[in-house]
């Protein structure tokens, strides 16, 4: 099968389409003849994740894994890193050298990791092999989306030479002379017709070289930037605890970096801690020297057992401690996390998230009994940070505090479209009436005080909250907008110091309806804004029964007993009307008196002993009529008149 390498990126697509084509229409054998550099050719961005900067540099980084898993099985001290001025990049290093030997295949090993896809995965090197995790797609993929490659390889006393062209070798690998080294020296031109980009950015690599170095402390890697001439060595002997120093200069900490280095289920842990004053947090995990910024099992591990040991030293150490959260303790936390895992398996977004539960465990134990450790050794200093994560907690909670105020306030401004608020922001004279009925609540709005009298209409029947339950009950429209009027929260988070109102105040009609409305309505005070009523916030409006006129005076009578004193009193020639709904009285009439402070009577609702109230609530809510009837009466007499 023929297959065109030389496609510009313009028609790569098209051909791409052919391939898939092809591979549908062949059986898997005839796939395995399209060669491996074909294949990494026509779809780079499987292979590297792009033909942008990121996929250039993921060139550079496949090589440079490699002498690092030399380094880390023991075999390679020093990498030297070239940007050459030709465009081309060149990797270094003192490893054992790619094996020369030949392979079964009756090629050299060399040439067969540089052209079969994975093969680097056959030779049997040392575990915790950073190239067969997130970037170990292989040399052969360096190959072909290189112009060219040139290999040297000092193994066996000897010095090993080969070129590639586009993934393809233009001679057989040559010996061009002895030596008494060993190691492995690639250069490759990444090729212009597979990349968008094909300049190196000097930051990118050094960052990279220098993340690596701290990573694996005592390896020396040198870069030089052929281009500008600038030369730089990074090589770090106290590794991950070097990179905690660096990352905070400038920082005040609160002691010396806390290192920690173990091994369990095959995991190797390290990890470096230093508290600062500042108030973030910077933890960066690694596993096997890759960044996994989408955390994963080490990154549980490590907040579970440093927050296991800090409550753990706290209880033991502090009178009344109470257990501090994760989000507590790690505020003005620097840490690195880095894991070295056999076979690391990654997910997420970005492929950034190790998975292998085995790490938390290890993670966990070694942290925790690390850092607990340290505590103990260090007692003045475990207290310093102590009392930071304790500080932390109490700023937290006020933080949050204050939060809630802010929101409360915020729902005050969407208020409840039918409240007609009052405009006096001194809380201590504000009032709301909850009034029954359209058309009631239409005259309250036209006789109130607007200055310091808010009127809330609701409508028909409120839910029966009693029943009902909490969540159902604050579905209700009625007491979403009761809710949000008072402004204090429900239930477990009701505050009152947060009530807008002094006095909530229920008006209802005088009749069987209204007697209803006004036992639902105070069942939900009772069960939900209990210290409203505690307080003494919660009474009920007291419209009179009757009116009673004599000539041009009129007299209101607000029971049979005060009717019957009039008659007595006035004589002949009176004309007496019975009110029985709020309806009945004119804006005027209303005013005077039932909402009127000077003229009206108010009943406070009381709750002298909480569980009684809760067996009368109960009481009143089932179907047994007359017990609720005589609920009513005899709440009426323990009610005391305040402004009488
Ligand atoms: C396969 C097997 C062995 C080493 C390497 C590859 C190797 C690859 C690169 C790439 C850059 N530097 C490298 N160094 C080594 C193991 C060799 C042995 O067992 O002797």
């Amino acid at each position: 099968m023929k297959t065109d390498t030389k496609t510009t990126k313009k028609s790569r697509n098209a051909s791409l389409e052919k391939f898939d084509e092809v591979r549908e229409n062949y059986s898997a054998e005839q796939i395995e003849v399209l060669g491996d550099i074909e294949a990494v050719r026509k779809r780079p961005g499987m292979y590297i994740g792009g033909v942008g900067i990121g996929g250039l540099h993921h060139l550079l980084w496949e090589i440079i894994d490699n002498s690092i898993d030399e380094a880390l099985a023991g075999y390679c001290k020093n990498i030297k890193v070239v940007l050459h001025k030709d465009g081309s990049a060149s990797v270094e290093d003192d490893g054992r050298g790619i094996p020369t030997e030949m392979h079964e295949l009756g090629k050299p090993a060399l040439e067969i990791v540089l052209t079969k896809l994975h093969a680097g995965g056959k030779f049997d090197r040392k575990a915790y092999r950073v190239s067969g995790g997130l970037h170990g797609v292989g040399l052969s993929v360096v190959n072909a989306l290189s112009e060219w490659l040139e290999v040297r390889v000092w193994r066996n006393g000897k010095e090993y030479y080969q070129k590639y062209i586009r993934g393809k070798p233009v001679e057989p690998l040559k010996v061009v002379g002895s030596t008494n080294r060993t190691g492995t020296y690639i250069r490759f031109k990444p090729d212009e017709e597979i990349f968008e980009v094909t300049e190196f950015s000097k930051e990118i690599v050094s960052q990279r070289l220098k993340e690596l170095a701290y990573l694996n402390k005592g390896i020396k890697i040198e870069l030089y930037d052929e281009r500008t001439g600038e030369k730089e060595v990074y090589c770090y002997d106290e590794g991950i605890v070097g990179f905690v120093k660096k990352l905070n200069s400038g920082k005040a900490t609160l002691h010396d970096v806390i290192y920690l280095e173990g091994e369990k289920n095959d995991v190797l842990v390290e990890v470096a801690i230093q508290f600062t004053e500042s108030d973030v947090e910077k933890t960066l995990f690694f596993a096997n020297n890759i960044k996994t910024i989408e955390g994963g099992t080490h990154a549980a591990g490590f907040r579970a057992g440093l927050t296991r040991a800090i409550n753990e030293f706290g209880r033991k150490h502090i009178k009344k401690f109470k257990p501090l959260t994760g989000i507590d303790i790690r505020e003005g936390l620097t840490a690195i996390v880095s894991v070295k895992v056999p076979e690391p398996q990654f997910e997420g977004q970005t492929k950034t998230k190790l998975t292998n539960s085995e790490v938390k465990t290890a993670v966990e134990t070694i942290v925790y009994s690390g850092v607990l450790e340290w505590l103990e050794e260090h007692p003045n200093l475990a207290m310093k940070i102590l009392e930071k994560c304790m500080i932390a907690r109490r700023a937290r909670e006020a933080a949050k505090r204050a939060r809630e105020l802010i929101k409360r306030k915020r729902e005050g401004i969407t208020l409840p479209g039918k409240l007609a608020d009052c405009s006096s922001r001194r809380p201590e004279e504000r009032e709301l009436f909850i009034v029954e009925g359209e058309s009631a609540g239409g005259s309250a709005k036209q006789a109130r005080d607007r200055r310091f009298q808010a009127i809330l209409p609701i409508r028909g029947k409120i839910i029966n909250v009693e029943k009902s339950g909490m969540n159902k009950a604050m579905k209700n429209e009625e007491i979403k907008s009761i809710v949000a009027a008072i402004g204090a929260g429900i239930d477990k988070d009701f505050d009152i110091t947060k009530a807008r109102y002094r006095k909530v105040i229920i008006m209802t009609d005088a009749d069987v309806d209204g007697a209803h409305i006004r036992t639902l309505l105070l069942t939900f005070f009772y069960r939900y804004m209990r210290p409203l009523i505690e307080s003494g916030y919660l009474y009920i409006a007291q419209p009179p029964l009757y009116r009673i006129k004599k000539g041009k005076k009129i007299y209101y009578a607000y029971s049979d007993r005060e009717l019957e004193e009039f008659l007595k009193r006035l004589g002949n020639n009176v004309e007496v009307q019975r009110y029985k709904g709020l309806g009945e009285m004119n804006p005027e009439q209303l005013w005077e008196t039932t909402m009127n402070p000077k003229n009206r009577y108010l009943i406070q609702v009381t709750i002298e002993d909480a569980k009684k109230a809760d067996e009368l609530f109960t009481i009143l809510m089932g179907e047994d009529v007359e017990a609720r009837r005589k609920f009513i009466i005899e709440h009426s007499k323990e009610v005391k008149n305040l402004d009488v």
